[in-house]
């Protein structure tokens, strides 16, 4: 029998198993099809950007760590790496373009000069495979936030650097929205805090408060570009005290009705973003994920299929919020092949919406609303061992994409054939 033939009949019997759940196993193939994820390119090349030859993050209290051969130097090299990986992810999904990343043709352009030019290679690529992007400005790996403050500086003049170039970034991101016919999620991370404990926790925040209203100041079509802000618990060198805390952006968030982002790396180790979307989306229209994995500290590694990525995945899915939640990955790992990092943080992002799409909801819903939680405990636990990766594969085939450990195949000669040409 053919590898194909097998594959369709393993999801032949799973699709039956499923069905004995109420689950409809083609139904929720077809809505995975339409879910993108924004995958982010400085995966691809350690947040290094195109600003300056060979660079790599410098402050910001971010972190790459790990020395894999191959990395992308060019954006054309960057490009044909996620030209790579793409080809292995089932679906169509989105890239998340940093500010750093623009093409400067070797000119001195600071970052509150940037336009939407020196992003028109990327836009060009991203039409030309129908695909959707985001954007960032980039507020970190610069000597006007050599001080750990940008948005947040005492020094008006440096504040009004960053203000500036948070105004110039909203442009390009509702530039980029316009061309492709879909809105572009421009995301606002800075690193501003203090390693130690501060005297005054106040006057950095309201400072913030009022950059942020200048940067987003002026009214964008919601069609072209939305508005979305991160925070963070800390960071290295912003340890004891972030401007941009939790709450800080959650009362921002909903006061302004900007999107809040929430990175899973961002929080204390035991709390959750899967417990944080509904809450979130009871007073927000739409929020936007940053889904990372930290292990003890926000470290960036690859998104692996954990509980907690399939809890938010069921979250998402369960809640009905896919058209309200913008998944966005944000992790960087230096230290494996860094097309096979996206390819394994996507695939799994996406399996974990599948398994969701494919979960006993209904019959869920109603033990719970019996009160029988005991039969709810029961059948959460019988569900886990349903045939699950035949359905994985068979849209895997059905996507036009390697099927299991395949993909794995096709990276290693990319690396024989191009990564390692790059020295
Ligand atoms: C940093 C934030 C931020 C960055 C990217 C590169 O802690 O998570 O989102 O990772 O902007
Ligand atoms: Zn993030």
């Amino acid at each position: 029998m053919s590898g194909a033939k097998k594959i369709k009949q393993a999801y032949i019997a799973a699709k039956g198993r499923y069905a004995e759940l109420d689950v409809n196993t083609d139904r929720a193939i077809e809505q995975l099809k339409k879910v993108s994820v924004s995958l982010h390119c400085w995966q691809g090349d350690d947040v290094g950007g195109f600003e300056k030859p060979d660079a790599g993050i410098s402050d910001g209290g971010i972190q790459a760590t790990g020395n894999y051969p191959g990395k992308a130097r060019t954006p054309d090299q960057l490009r044909s790496d996620l030209d790579k990986a793409l080809s292995l992810i089932p679906g169509k999904h989105r890239l998340n373009l940093h500010a750093i990343y623009g093409e400067l043709g070797g000119r001195n352009i600071d970052r509150d000069e940037l336009g939407v030019e020196h992003f028109s290679r990327w836009i060009d690529w991203a039409k030309s495979k129908k695909m959707g992007m985001d954007f960032n400005p980039t507020f970190f790996s610069h000597p006007k936030a050599a001080g750990g403050f940008t948005l947040s500086h005492p020094d008006k003049n440096i504040r009004k650097f960053w203000i500036d170039h948070g105004k110039v970034c909203r442009k390009i991101g509702a530039a980029m929205g316009k061309a492709l016919g879909t809105p572009c999620v421009t995301n606002v991370w800075i690193p501003d805090g203090y390693k130690d404990v501060p005297a005054d926790r106040k006057s950095p925040r309201e400072r913030l408060r009022d950059s942020l209203d200048q940067v987003f100041g002026e009214k964008l079509n919601k069609k072209h570009n939305l508005d979305a802000v991160e925070s963070k618990l800390f960071g290295i060198g912003s340890e004891s005290y972030v401007v941009g805390s939790h709450e800080f952006y959650m009362g921002y968030a909903v006061s302004r009705n900007v999107l809040l982002c929430l990175d899973t790396g961002h929080f204390h180790p035991t709390e959750v973003v899967s417990d944080k979307i509904s809450s979130s989306l009871t007073f927000l229209d739409e929020i936007l994920l940053h889904v990372s994995r930290g292990i003890h500290w926000d470290s960036d590694h690859v998104v692996i299929l954990s509980d907690e990525l399939k809890a938010i995945a069921g979250e998402i899915v369960r809640g009905g919020y896919l058209d309200r939640v913008h998944i966005g990955l944000d992790f960087f790992d230096a230290s494996i092949n860094r097309i096979a990092a996206w390819v394994i943080g996507t695939r799994n992002m996406l399996k974990a919406l599948l398994l969701a799409m494919v979960e006993p909801a209904e019959i869920l819903r109603k033990l719970e609303l019996k009160g029988d939680l005991t039969s709810r405990l029961a059948l959460i636990e019988e569900s886990k061992t349903l045939p699950f990766a035949a359905v994985w594969d068979y849209y895997c085939m059905k996507q036009d994409v390697p099927v299991g450990m395949a993909w794995m195949d096709e990276v290693k000669m990319y690396e024989k054939n191009v990564l390692s040409k790059r020295g």
